[in-house]
């Protein structure tokens, strides 16, 4: 990311009325740009965080988060099923009494920022992907009703920058991570303790082993080996995490 990146989502949300904050509901809380918040608050704007993806999370997530962002000015949605759109319409126009609102989106790579916006806009006109970095610069597209929405490319907070991290919210893909298997042995972990079902139905491990050698039985199980029969860690962890982003596997 440019360094002058940073200014010009400030300026964004500076031209606009009202901020929208996307996280991804798998880990809404690694997804939360403090300092983004914080800003948007130091010039009067204000700021509704949208917990986006609540599609692919359990009851339980679902009321966890619930409960955690009760006391702030939060939104559950899914921009795929879609799910509480019209809600966050309401919220939004109660927040502006302007004619027409602008509306800044922001948000990581991949939280789902331009699906949220083409669902809020009349058209669907925001790129989406599941790579991240799939919108390249500020766009500005019409939106239902008196909406006027800002599209952005995700936000990576400079203190964020650790590859485990970037890896697991998809800041980069999983191909271009360094230490892949890293990446994945940290989401083998997160399952371990949150899901350990899910990681044995999807890829047939025995979750009680440690996160290494899961990561190597569900290598040895895909058959991913190179010379030697060694089992590739590198091509499974890649696996592991573009199932994760995709959706496939899920807490
Ligand atoms: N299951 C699910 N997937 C979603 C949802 N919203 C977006 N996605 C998927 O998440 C991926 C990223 O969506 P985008 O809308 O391109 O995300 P973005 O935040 O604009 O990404 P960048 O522009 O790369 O920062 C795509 O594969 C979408 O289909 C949702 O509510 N539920
Ligand atoms: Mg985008």
């Amino acid at each position: 990311m440019k360094k002058g990146f940073y200014l010009l989502v400030k300026e964004m949300i500076r031209k606009s009325d009202i901020v929208l904050e996307v996280l991804d509901a798998r880990m809404p809380e690694l997804t939360r740009i403090r300092d983004i918040e914080s800003y948007a608050k130091s010039v009067g704007r204000p700021l509704i965080i949208v917990v986006n993806k609540s599609d692919i999370i359990s009851r339980a997530a679902l009321e966890k988060i619930r409960e955690g962002y009760s006391g702030l000015e939060a939104c559950i949605v899914s921009s795929k099923k879609p799910h509480n759109i019209r809600e966050l319409l309401i919220r939004i126009k109660q927040k502006s009494s302007r004619q027409k609102i602008r509306v800044a989106v922001i948000g990581y790579p991949n939280t789902g920022k331009s699906s949220l916006i083409n669902r809020l806009s009349a058209h669907g006109k925001a790129k989406t992907g599941t790579e991240s970095g799939t919108t390249k610069g500020m766009q500005l597209i019409s939106g239902k009703g008196n909406l006027m929405l800002f599209d952005s490319p995700g936000i990576v907070p400079f203190q964020d920058r650790d590859s485990i991290r970037l890896g697991l919210v998809a800041g980069v893909s999983p191909e271009k991570l360094k230490d892949a298997d890293i990446v994945a042995m940290e989401l083998i972990r997160i399952f371990k303790n949150s899901n350990p079902g899910a990681m044995e139905k999807a890829y047939g491990v025995d979750a009680s082993l440690d996160p290494y050698d899961i990561l190597l039985e569900i290598g040895k199980n895909m058959k991913f080996l190179r010379k030697k029969a060694e089992i590739d860690e590198r091509r499974t962890a890649v696996h592991i995490l573009t199932d994760w982003h995709k959706g496939k596997i899920r807490l």
